[in-house]
């Protein structure tokens, strides 16, 4: 049997789900094949040319019309976050397993009323995932299973960045991503998000509370003229930049430790960097997206000449993900990340077994993003993460 997926949207994650669709199943043993049968846009001449790049047997306009198909098993939402919630809870209703990108929505109300069509459609069998992929980048994974297993101790510290640079030009148009009806939040929310996630991930901890601050920097941009997404071009008139451009912030987590985030699109000369270090009473991790074949372990308990920072490899084939690709020292990338969500969600559907991260755990983060919001209108002051509504 085969599961056939309806991929909605086609910027630049319609391009990086279509590769992990089109590599899963040629890369791993998945115990249902994949195929890539409908890719969904508004516009059908550049939808109908996008499925032909990416190898989509179809295309189409209207996505409740493929929502309603009996010939789809899986609906993957690539769309911007104001549409998650409407897309997500009609084809979970439908009985559809569900893929959605992240943050889950612009909203906790409306990450609780998909959590919710997702509690009801687990009852009979249906999966929904988060697409929080950096979690399987291998070393990230390594990451998270070094800690279980206590080679650090006991977490005592983390420090997460999230450090992009392409609004550092105020000329640079008003996207969708700047706008809070589409985008819910700015840095926050995009790729703030993803260090909340991969702290909570790595540490097997929930943030319990935050005090954070945010700023717009640019206040006013170009309104878009001609093109979309992040591409497109500047016309004569400006609109207001109603979204955080850097949000700062520091959690604590249930054990009490502290964490520190950065999430900023102002960070000139860095293009897409995310550390993540964990600190512990025996000995720390460090990973670094620019460099994400390798992990920085530091062993307390080692001798004290051998002392310092060793950089684990992360390509043999007892790493997380890694036997089924190539031989040790040969190098992943950042499109890996979507084969192994994609895998990962195949061989959750097929063994019945939750879809991580759950709906449960993208509501998580939603309330986190929610706090650090509610906090820094509030002077910074500390808000509890664990039950914040909007
Ligand atoms: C844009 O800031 C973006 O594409 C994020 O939306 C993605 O989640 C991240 O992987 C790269 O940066």
């Amino acid at each position: 049997m085969s599961l056939r997926v309806a991929l909605i949207g086609y910027g630049f994650m319609g391009a990086a789900h279509s590769v992990g669709w089109r590599q899963a199943p040629a890369v791993f043993d998945l115990p249902e094949d994949v195929e890539r049968a409908v890719l969904v846009g508004r516009n059908a001449a550049a939808v109908a040319q996008a499925a032909q790049k990416w190898g989509w047997a179809e295309s189409a306009t209207d996505w409740r019309e493929v929502i309603a198909r009996d010939d789809i098993d899986i609906v993957d939402i690539v769309t911007p976050g104001d549409s998650h919630a409407e897309i997500a809870i009609a084809a979970l209703d439908a009985g559809k397993h569900v893929l959605c990108e992240k943050p889950l929505a612009n909203t906790v109300a409306e990450a609780e009323a998909m959590t919710a069509a997702a509690d009801r459609a687990a009852q009979s069998g249906v999966r929904a995932m988060v697409g929080f992929t950096y979690r399987r980048v291998p070393a990230v994974t390594l990451l998270r299973d070094l800690v279980a297993a206590g080679k650090v101790g006991t977490v005592q510290q983390v420090r997460a960045a999230y450090r992009q640079d392409w609004l550092v030009d105020p000329e640079m148009p008003l996207a969708w991503r700047l706008q809070k009806e589409h985008a819910g939040s700015g840095a926050l929310g995009d790729i703030g998000a993803h260090i909340i996630d991969m702290t909570q991930f790595v540490t097997g901890q929930r943030i319990a509370s935050v005090s954070g601050t945010m700023d717009t920097i640019v206040k006013q941009r170009p309104l878009l003229g001609s093109g979309s997404g992040l591409s497109g071009t500047a016309s004569d008139g400006y609109g207001d930049v109603t979204v955080d451009d850097v949000a700062l912030f520091t959690g604590r987590l249930e054990s009490g430790a502290l964490a520190s985030f950065e999430a900023t699109r102002f960070a000139t000369g860095r293009k897409n960097a995310l550390t993540l270090e964990v600190s512990g009473d025996r000995g720390a991790l460090a990973f670094d997206l620019e460099d994400l074949n390798t992990l920085q372990f530091y062993d307390r308990t080692a001798p004290d000449e051998l002392q310092g920072f060793t950089r684990i490899l992360v390509t043999e084939a007892e790493h997380p993900y890694v036997a089924a690709w190539w031989p040790a020292g040969h190098m992943l990338g950042y499109e890996h990340g979507f084969v192994h969500q994609a895998k990962d969600l195949v061989e959750a559907i097929a063994s019945g077994q939750d879809a991580h991260p759950t709906f449960e755990e993208g509501l998580a983060v939603q309330r986190v993003l929610a706090s650090v919001e509610a906090s820094a209108v509030r002077d910074s002051a500390w808000v509890d993460a664990l039950a914040t509504v909007d």
